[in-house]
């Protein structure tokens, strides 16, 4: 191991320690009920749910009581180690502020005043609304928003019941335009997890990703791994991140002009002939009209857009050209930034198949999967409306559901009403630009479900809460994973839960039983469910319920090991020029237009991830909010020096808007440019009942009320927002 990875793998693991040292704190202090059974220590392994990665994890019981969480060894996406925010995960388990009973409000929506219910109270409640709403406007009024594997079953519930509308924030809030972008080039999704082979790639590219801060356990550490390879790296990002600290160039890009530096790259690769000539004859399609538009975008054109050198721009271009095809442009996750981001992502694929990298090593890998089939359950009803959320295909190239497109309609009542929401494991208040609009929109509904296992924001506007068990307490369907290598794991509890919490496998079925639609759940319970697929696929739930992990035989995942290079666009080859995109109105090669600056004396507000945060999910967590108790905001230290801050000083920030955050503590740095700021997303709670996490930080969702619609995929890019610093008095 060089010095730098062994640097970056005590980083990694000096966390886990700490986390591991509060856990035996946090186990002391809160006075759990009695329920040890079992003496001694058990080992179960299950998956993690901190984030929707999914690893692989071993939870330690010792005597009866939840010790501690690892990775299991087994296990391709962790192989073995959690990132900190899983080893924290006994937290979720311990948490005092989780919700313990189900709930029916008894005021206005937003005052967060409940009466505990039993669940058939609860249950009768929600089934009888729901049979109103669907005799009087039809079972499409009924939208669903659920985010991760847990909502597996309640939207099978919900289609049995004649619901189509489904959406959550990771298509138009996360990795949407990239997907889209990519599909338009190669015929494929990046998917998730991305399909990067990070590990093996000799040059990396990463435009924002902020691998370190962005904690997705498997591309950490294969960065890690990269960096031990002394492959050489190069971050774009207004501000140095973590990764930027591991990188050979960095490029400190003027915010939102990224698509002028992806331009300059190529037009430098292509005139000065870098590019995997080879490749791009057997697999691309109109290359030569692609090249002749790339002729006007110069290093020197792009400089005054983005700030960058265009010495440096040609260095970085002949770097990438030098390691290709193992230089991959890393095509990032969260890209809803600027409302353009489709065809930046597709800027970013263009880029990758310049450097022949799709299907190559250290590029993209394909993916593969174990063959698990589904349950065999009665069909759904036949709709008798399209869905809600994209009316006459505004977004053409949108493939998955808009959930603003969803908060739209149930706004205006177009192309017809929306009456109930049904909300699993998605915080929408935070998750949504532009929170007013997300309350205004809730007030048209006749019915609103939230489950989840703390009373957080979105829980505040429900009509009925429903508290779920958490990860650790329950089952949840298998997860047959697209991956490097294949696999199955399984979730499975590891300790009861404390309260009168359920799993949402339970409360999907009871809730089917209430509806009527109980033909749906054939099965007992949900290991019954787990076995049928694990029979039909011929694999043992007794080898899965021990090791939580099932492997599949190796398969290749590169074109060279025998992967057919096909591609699943209307020429059957990469586009480089799409003729799609053309007979949709759009850019068939992408073009650059400069974003919107923000008012005199203001600094465009960014945000991102933190190691030990998972969105607004976790700052109840005991052990993560003891390593990590608020927010700060970056910024440049000239700035801060010109207002005479200092870094721990309290100010807050207003934006364009009017609207004004709570307090935030000020970092002075000189590793963020003088035009923007940055703060990590998820703090500045308003949840009364989120007694531990209320008013610590200040919220970036709260600021972000404008945002830009992406238009071929309808994405809400929104680091359109500016801020100025309010000075406490
Ligand atoms: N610890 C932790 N890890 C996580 C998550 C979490 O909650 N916690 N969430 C996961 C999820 S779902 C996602 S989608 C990812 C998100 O993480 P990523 O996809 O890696 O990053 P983003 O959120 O898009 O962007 C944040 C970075 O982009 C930079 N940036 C902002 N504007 C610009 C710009 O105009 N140009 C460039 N080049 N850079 C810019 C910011 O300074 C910051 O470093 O993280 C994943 N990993
Ligand atoms: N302002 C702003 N908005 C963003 C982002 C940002 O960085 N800034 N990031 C965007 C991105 S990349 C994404 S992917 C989305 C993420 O958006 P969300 O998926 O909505 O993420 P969270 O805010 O963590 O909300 C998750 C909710 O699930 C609950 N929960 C946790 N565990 C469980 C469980 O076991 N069962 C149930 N039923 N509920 C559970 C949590 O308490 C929380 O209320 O947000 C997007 N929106
Ligand atoms: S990346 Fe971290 S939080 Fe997410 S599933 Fe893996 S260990 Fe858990
Ligand atoms: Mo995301």
């Amino acid at each position: 191991m060089n010095p730098l990875s062994r640097r970056k793998f005590l980083k990694i693991s000096g966390a886990t320690i700490a986390a591991a040292a509060a856990i035996g704190t946090v186990s002391k202090a809160l006075d759990k009920a009695e329920t040890t059974k079992h003496k001694g220590i058990q080992k179960i392994p299950t998956f993690c749910d901190i984030c929707f990665w999914k690893c692989g994890a071993i939870a330690y019981v010792r005597d009866g009581e939840l010790w501690k969480v690892e990775g299991n060894p087994l296990d391709p996406l962790s192989k073995g180690r959690l990132c900190p925010r899983g080893t924290g995960g006994v937290g979720a388990h311990y948490d005092p502020d989780r919700l313990r009973s189900p709930l029916i409000r008894t005021q206005e929506r937003g005052k967060e005043m409940w009466k505990e219910v039993t669940w058939d109270e609860a249950l009768s409640y929600i089934a009888d609304k729901m049979q109103k709403i669907k005799s009087q406007y039809g079972p499409e009024s009924i939208a669903v928003f659920s985010h991760g594997i847990g909502g597996n079953f309640l939207k099978h519930t919900l289609k049995a019941y004649g619901a189509i509308n489904f959406a959550a924030p990771s298509f138009a809030q996360c990795r949407g335009p990239r997907d889209v972008g990519f599909r338009l080039t190669y015929g494929e999704d990046v998917s998730s997890p991305e399909r990067t082979d990070i590990k093996n790639a000799q040059c990396l590219v990463l435009i924002g990703s902020h691998l370190g801060e962005n904690m997705h356990n498997t591309q950490a550490q294969e960065f890690a791994e990269a960096v031990g390879n002394d492959a050489s790296i190069i971050v774009v990002d207004p501000r140095f991140s973590v990764a930027a600290s591991k990188a050979k160039y960095y490029l400190p890009i003027k915010p939102g002009t990224d698509l002028a530096l992806l331009l300059a790259w190529m037009n430098v690769i292509v005139t000065e002939n870098l590019y995997d000539k080879e490749y791009v004859e057997k697999y691309g399609f109109g290359f030569e009209q692609f090249k002749a538009e790339l002729l006007a975008y110069t290093p020197e054109w792009s400089y005054p857009e983005t700030g960058i050198e265009p010495k440096l721009i040609r260095a970085t271009a002949r770097e990438m050209a030098r390691y290709k095809p193992a230089t991959l442009i890393h095509p990032g996750r969260h890209v809803n930034w600027y409302g353009d981001d489709a065809q930046r992502s597709r800027a970013i694929a263009l880029l990758n198949a310049l450097m022949g990298s799709w299907g190559r090593k250290g590029g993209f890998y394909y993916p593969v999967s174990m063959d698990v089939p589904g349950y065999p359950y009665p069909s759904y009803p036949t709709p008798t409306k399209d869905k809600v959320d994209n009316p006459d295909k505004k977004y053409p190239f949108a493939h998955e559901a808009i959930t603003t497109g969803i908060r739209e309609a149930t706004l205006t009542g177009n192309p017809y009403p929306v009456k109930g929401w049904f909300v699993y494991a998605t915080n929408l208040i935070q998750a949504l630009p532009n929170e007013e609009i997300t309350k205004q929109a809730i007030q048209n509904l006749d019915l609103v479900v939230v489950v989840d296992v703390i009373p957080n924001e979105i829980a505040g506007w429900a009509d009925v809460v429903l508290p779920e068990s958490v990860y650790l307490e329950r089952h949840d369907d298998i997860n047959v994973e697209w991956f490097r290598d294949s696999f199955v794991g399984l979730r499975q509890p590891v300790v009861e839960s404390p309260h009168d919490q359920k799993p949402n496998w339970w409360i999907a079925k009871k809730l089917a039983e209430k509806l009527g639609l109980g033909n749906y759940y054939p099965w007992k319970d949900v290991e019954e469910y787990i076995n049928y697929r694990m029979t039909a696929a011929g694999l043992s739930f007794d080898e899965l319920k021990k090791n939580g992990i099932i492997l599949g035989t190796k398969q290749p995942n590169y074109f060279d090991e025998g992967v057919p290079a096909e591609f699943q666009t209307p020429s059957g080859k990469i586009e480089f020029y799409s003729l799609q995109l053309q007979q949709a109105g759009f850019d068939p090669v992408p073009k650059y237009k400069r974003p919107a600056g923000g008012p005199a004396g203001s600094f465009r507000l960014l945000y991102g991830r933190a190691p030990v945060h998972s969105f607004s999910r976790t700052q109840t967590n005991r052990i993560l909010s003891d390593m990590m108790p608020e927010n700060e905001v970056w910024l440049n230290a000239n700035i801060a020096e010109r207002y005479s801050l200092k870094s721990g000083d309290y100010i807050k920030l207003k934006n364009q808007d009017g609207v004004v955050s709570n307090k935030i503590k000020v970092k002075a740095t000189e590793r963020i440019r003088q035009d923007c700021v940055y703060m990590v997303h998820g703090f500045g709670h308003t949840a009364k009942g989120l007694k531990h996490a209320f008013g610590k930080g200040a919220s970036d969702s709260q600021l972000l009320t404008r945002f830009e619609t992406d238009p071929l995929m309808g994405g809400t890019g929104m680091n359109m927002n500016f801020v100025t610093i309010e000075i406490e008095a």
